[in-house]
């Protein structure tokens, strides 16, 4: 989807026909547009065709839970994502992970933040190391060149001479595609001789060479398969010392340098160093291809399970534990059209019996159902017609969301179809009786890519947000912005909810393709501010910039076709509330298709904020966290902190801090709805 935002660019401009539409189409009652609707609003039915087109290529998203989640909620599942994602990760199963081992060194001890700091001042945090620092070395991996990345160079995947199916340190690497110097400032904690090593590879007629502290050290690295190689000593003082990567002959690859005391360092003493001393890793399952995985705890044992849906919209369920469940398999009938999406689906125990239900898309002789499913079983509870035009038909926004129509607990659904031509949000009780759908002749994206029930007037019930149109909880349309993007590009790609005036009511921030980042007042669509940020796929707001007394939205800016890699990048621009750029970080985009996360990493109660396979300091620049991008964050093993679980292609795994102090923090079904089950993938 997101890609698909790019060639439109190309098309942009092309109107788009509210026209005439059939009203009273409409399935079941309600919905609708109320009367004076500025153009194509209301009615029902119909299709249209926008000719599908011809997206460029996959889609991946990321999303972000809905509303900021009041602080020490719940529990339970929900998370998502989108389909096969270029990214560029090398490597994927590499290694494992750091078997710990303090050496009790410190160099790069986090900070805490005390309890109760005013939310912005985030975590004093003293400078991080990306890896291990144990006494007398200093570990320098690649993605401490990543600040200051040469416009050219990459992070691995995605190009020529980048594969690499063996262990990378961290995962990480610098693949030099530019001739221009690569630079990494790096703290020395002690005086000394420091003995280099440097572990490379190459291609014939590649190679670079390091400048430490303005002194050259011996040999010519990367010229060919990936070698640990030592070179000079250097006498270093204590501070920063500048490292340079210099005489470089594309397109050799870094993956890490390490200056220690011990002449006779190995690279087998490198294994136990990967990541920051304060990231655990805490699971790591081994999943099939996966298109989106949602979480939810369907046994009834407190533990989040997960769900796998494939592209192809198969089914796998799996329990805390990794073992499957049952499985669905879809039939291969319109596979390939069903896999140019993100998968729809919700894990939630809409009839309260402890149980979460399994909500997804099934094909039943022959006809397309939305199946209500015993989350332990598979076997079917409910089942009603997928809320969409009979086949044929493609799937370019089909998506599920838990919404809360009524007081008490949240047992609504909300599906949503963009089956080409006609879009539709269509609402449900717990047991699928239909209660009513809102449907408007439309093109491919219009509504964007996922539906997002928030309460956005603090009553209590849910709005129903798509992109430029806000309904109540009836299917009434409270407000659009028809009149001021009519075109389906500028649909919205990301949103997040914040307040960004302080004023106790949210905001409405999204990333909004080629028209960058903006701000609405959420209750009323009025348009606060807009600023560009390349392709915006991906957007967050909070109290991240040490010594900012006002929130800042954070943008993921998307680049395509990077710097001779192909495939897609993305780097960060930096808002004030007001919308003013701050800075962008790194210094050229990374390839990737990156999410943000966030949550209470240390279970302190403060929020950080993560982006790709970095946490977000207070300055605004990252540091390698993890060896996979983030996916989602919630409290996966209930101890009161909340973990970070990444994804990449068939590996997911669970990070935590580790130095948390367990404690029990009760999780409401709010909590499970917005942090967890109605996770989005942007
Ligand atoms: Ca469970
Ligand atoms: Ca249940
Ligand atoms: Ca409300
Ligand atoms: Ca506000």
């Amino acid at each position: 989807m997101k890609r698909l935002c790019l060639f439109l660019l190309a098309a942009a401009a092309v109107a788009q026909s509210p026209a005439h539409q059939p009203p009273g189409t409409a399935a079941t009652a309600v919905a609708q547009s109320p009367a004076n609707q500025p153009r194509g609003t209301a009615a029902t039915a119909v299709a249209q065709s926008p000719a599908h087109q011809p997206r460029g290529t996959a889609a991946t998203a990321v999303a972000q839970s809905p509303a900021h989640q009041p602080p020490g909620t719940a529990a339970t599942a929900v998370a998502q994502s989108p389909a096969n994602q270029p990214r560029g990760t090398a490597a994927t199963a590499v290694a494992q992970s750091p078997a710990h081992q303090p050496p009790g060194t410190a160099a790069a001890a986090v900070a805490q933040s005390p309890a109760n700091q005013p939310r912005g001042t985030a975590a004093t945090a003293v400078a991080q190391s990306p890896a291990h620092q144990p006494p007398g070395t200093i570990v320098v991996d690649a993605s401490e060149f990543y600040d200051a990345i040469p416009e050219g160079d990459n992070m691995g995947g995605g190009g020529p001479g980048n594969s690499n199916p063996g262990w990378l340190f961290n995962n990480s690497v610098l693949t030099l595609g530019a001739e221009e110097d690569a630079v990494a400032r790096i703290a020395v904690p002690e005086a000394g001789a420091y003995r280099l090593f440097v572990r490379a590879q190459g291609a014939a007629g590649s190679g670079f060479r390091v400048n430490v502290g303005g002194a050259l050290a011996e040999g010519v690295f990367g010229t060919g398969p990936m070698a640990w190689s030592p070179s000079s000593t250097f006498e270093l003082r204590k501070g920063t010392v500048e490292i340079r990567l210099t005489n470089i002959h594309p397109r050799a690859t870094l993956n890490v340098i390490v200056l220690s005391r011990n002449p006779d360092f190995t690279e087998e003493d490198l294994r136990p160093l990967e990541l920051p001393e304060e990231v655990h890793l805490l699971k790591d399952y081994k999943i099939p291809p996966a298109s989106i995985i949602k979480f939810g705890d369907v046994d009834g044992d407190g533990r989040p399970d997960f769900l796998v849906l494939t592209p192809n919209y198969s089914a796998y369920m799996y329990n805390n534990d990794g073992k499957e469940l049952w499985h669905w398999d879809a039939p291969e009938q319109d596979s390939r059209l069903r896999g140019e999406f993100e998968a729809p689906g919700s894990l939630w125990d809409f009839d309260q019996d402890g149980y979460a239900e399994v909500i997804h898309w099934r094909i039943i002789d022959g006809k397309e159902w939305l199946v209500m499913a015993d989350g332990r079983t598979g076997a079917i509870k409910h089942k009603v017609p997928w809320p969409t035009p009979p086949m044929p038909h493609v799937y370019n926004n089909f998506r599920t969301a838990i919404a809360k129509f009524h007081p008490g607990y949240a047992d609504n659904l909300v599906v949503f179809t963009d089956s080409g031509g006609l879009i539709s949000v269509t609402a449900y009780d717990r047991d699928l009786n239909q209660i009513w759908q809102h449907a408007e002749k439309r093109k491919k994206d219009f509504f964007g890519h996922y539906v997002y029930p928030v309460d956005i007037d603090g009553d209590g019930i849910d709005e129903v947000l798509v992109s430029h149109l806000c309904l109540d909880s009836k299917g009434n349309q409270i407000w659009n912005n028809y009149a001021i993007f009519d075109d389906n590009h500028d649909h919205m790609d990301a949103m997040e909810f914040f307040d960004l005036d302080g004023d106790g009511k949210p905001e409405l921030i999204t990333g909004q393709s080629d028209v960058g980042a903006l701000a609405y007042r959420a209750q009323t669509g009025e348009m606060l501010w807009q600023n560009l940020a390349d392709h915006t796929q991906q957007i967050t707001a909070g109290y991240i910039l040490k010594d900012m007394k006002t929130p800042q939205v954070v943008a993921g800016g998307r680049v395509y076709a990077p710097r001779g890699g192909g495939g897609l990048a993305a780097w960060l621009y930096w808002f004030d509330n007001h919308g003013n750029l701050l800075f962008k970080w790194p210094r050229n985009p990374l390839n990737g298709n990156p999410n943000f996360v966030r949550g209470d990493w240390y279970g302190d109660g403060t929020r950080q904020f993560f982006w790709h396979r970095f946490k977000l300091g207070g300055d605004g620049k990252g540091t390698l966290f993890f060896k996979e991008t983030v996916y989602h964050m919630f409290d996966f093993l209930g101890n009161g902190a909340e973990q970070v679980i990444t994804w990449d292609r068939n590996v997911m795994r669970v990070y935590g801090y580790k130095d948390v102090k367990p404690k029990v923090v009760k999780r409401d079904s709010e909590y499970l709805r917005n942090s967890v089950a109605n996770h989005t993938h942007y």
